[in-house]
Order: structure tokens, then C-alpha cells, then sequence
């Protein structure tokens, strides 16, 4: 058995958390570990590190500030979760990774994307997700569900403009390498989602199984 690294992104009420469970029980319905994560956070302190990055506040955050508090958050995440996880054989699914620093830091905040990608390299070496499924739906369409559930967080926030910019950089990346990314249309309902996700079972399967 091999660890496997699948990591979902896409803009704000995309429906990663929802099917981030989904992909899970169908995993482990076949027998493998499957270790279920999130970004920012994922530890008690890359947590902490996750609230001072949502949490509105009075004095604006300079970017590079939001880039580095990132990096900081997924250098515990990895040391302390995922790559033991990945070492000892399991699946690791793992809600957000650093595609959503290239779509937020730098699609949303225009901040270089080769700056992101030292840090990228200084962080994570040469780990990269096995598979990144994104979830792509209208802004509109996401910002509608994501404010239906209450309190808007930090980045929630922002313009219009910000979350095209984001949805454009997840949609270009996913475009650049469509052997990593697996590209969902998030609009349609939920069932019809997850019957795209149960198309990657098979392989998935067959990959951990090694
Ligand atoms: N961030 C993160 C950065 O800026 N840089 C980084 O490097 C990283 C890692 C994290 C924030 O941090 C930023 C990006 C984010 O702004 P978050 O809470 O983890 O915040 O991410 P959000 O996208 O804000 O999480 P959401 O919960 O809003 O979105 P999800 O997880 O995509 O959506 P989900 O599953 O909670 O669904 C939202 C609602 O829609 C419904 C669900 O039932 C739920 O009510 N829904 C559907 N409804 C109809 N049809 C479907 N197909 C549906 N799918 C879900």
C-alpha cells in the first residue's frame, strides 16, 4: 500500500467540505485508511494560525502577512499530520492546500506567483498533491450558499472581483496539468456531483492498492 494526497479546492460554497465526507465513506467502504483534513489548520496550532487568517479585524492584513501566516499554517500541517499519514499508507484528503494560496494570494491579491511557488518548494519540498480535485461554479452561485449559513469570514468578504480573480486561477491551473486535476462542475445538484466523484473510485482504488 502507498499513501495517496488528494486535495479539493475551489472557491467559497463550492461544496468541498460536503464532498470531502462523501469521497471518504466511499473510500473506506473498500477498507483504506482515509485521514480527513482541512487548510488553514488541520493541527491545534495551525488552528489558531486558521482563526487570526478568518477572523475580520480592525487592522487590515498586509498580503504578504496572509502569504506567510499560509505557509506557517501547512509547515505544522505537514510535520505533524499529513506526512506521517502519507508514510504510513493512508489517503489523505485534505480540504484546501496551497492551490488556494495560488488562487487567493496570488490570483486574488495579485501577489507573485513565483514568490509562491519558493515557498511552495521551501515548505513542502517536492510534495505535491496525487490528485486535486476543483470544484468550479459561478461566484454568484457560491457566494450565495456560502452566505445562506450565516457570518461571512475574512475573505468572504471581498469584492466581487477578488473571488473571479480566484475562480479564474483555480480554472487556468486545472487547465496546465490535466493529469493532476480533475475539474467538477459544482453548480449542478449534489447527486450529480457525486456520481462525477464515484467515476474516480476504480482508479483510486486500484492506485492505493497499489
Ligand atoms: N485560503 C485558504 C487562502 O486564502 N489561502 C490558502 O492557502 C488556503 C488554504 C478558508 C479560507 O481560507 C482561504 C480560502 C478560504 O476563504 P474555508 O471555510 O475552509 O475557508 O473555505 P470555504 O470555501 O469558505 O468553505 P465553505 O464551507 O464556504 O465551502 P465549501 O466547503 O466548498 O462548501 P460546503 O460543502 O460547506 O457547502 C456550502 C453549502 O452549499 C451546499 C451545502 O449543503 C452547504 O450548505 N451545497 C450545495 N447545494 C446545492 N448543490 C450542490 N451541489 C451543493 N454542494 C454543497
Amino acid at each position: 500500500m502507498t499513501g495517496l494526497f488528494i486535495t479539493l479546492e475551489g472557491p467559497e460554497g463550492a461544496g468541498k467540505s460536503t464532498n470531502r465526507e462523501y469521497l471518504a465513506e466511499r473510500l473506506r467502504a473498500e477498507g483504506i485508511e482515509v485521514l480527513l483534513t482541512r487548510e488553514p489548520g488541520g493541527t491545534p496550532l495551525a488552528e489558531r494560525i486558521r482563526e487570526v487568517l478568518l477572523t475580520p479585524g480592525d487592522e487590515q492584513m498586509n498580503p504578504d502577512t496572509e502569504l506567510l501566516l499560509v505557509f506557517a499554517a501547512r509547515a505544522q500541517h505537514l510535520a505533524e499530520v499529513i506526512r506521517p499519514a502519507l508514510a504510513r499508507g493512508a489517503v489523505v484528503i485534505c480540504d484546501r492546500f496551497t492551490d488556494s494560496t495560488y488562487a487567493y494570494q496570488g490570483g486574488g491579491r495579485g501577489l507573485s506567483l513565483e514568490r509562491i511557488a519558493t515557498l511552495e518548494t521551501f515548505v513542502q519540498g517536492d510534495l505535491r498533491p496525487d490528485l486535486t480535485l476543483v470544484f468550479d461554479l459561478p461566484v454568484e452561485v457560491g457566494m450565495a450558499r456560502a452566505t445562506a449559513r450565516g457570518r461571512l469570514d475574512r475573505f468572504e468578504l471581498e469584492t466581487r472581483v477578488f473571488f473571479e480573480a480566484v475562480r479564474g486561477a483555480f480554472l487556468k491551473r486545472a487547465e496546465a496539468d490535466p493529469a493532476r486535476y480533475y475539474l467538477l462542475d459544482a453548480a449542478q445538484p449534489l447527486t450529480h456531483v457525486q456520481q462525477a466523484i464515484d467515476t474516480l473510485l476504480p482508479k483510486l482504488v486500484e492506485r492505493v492498492r497499489g
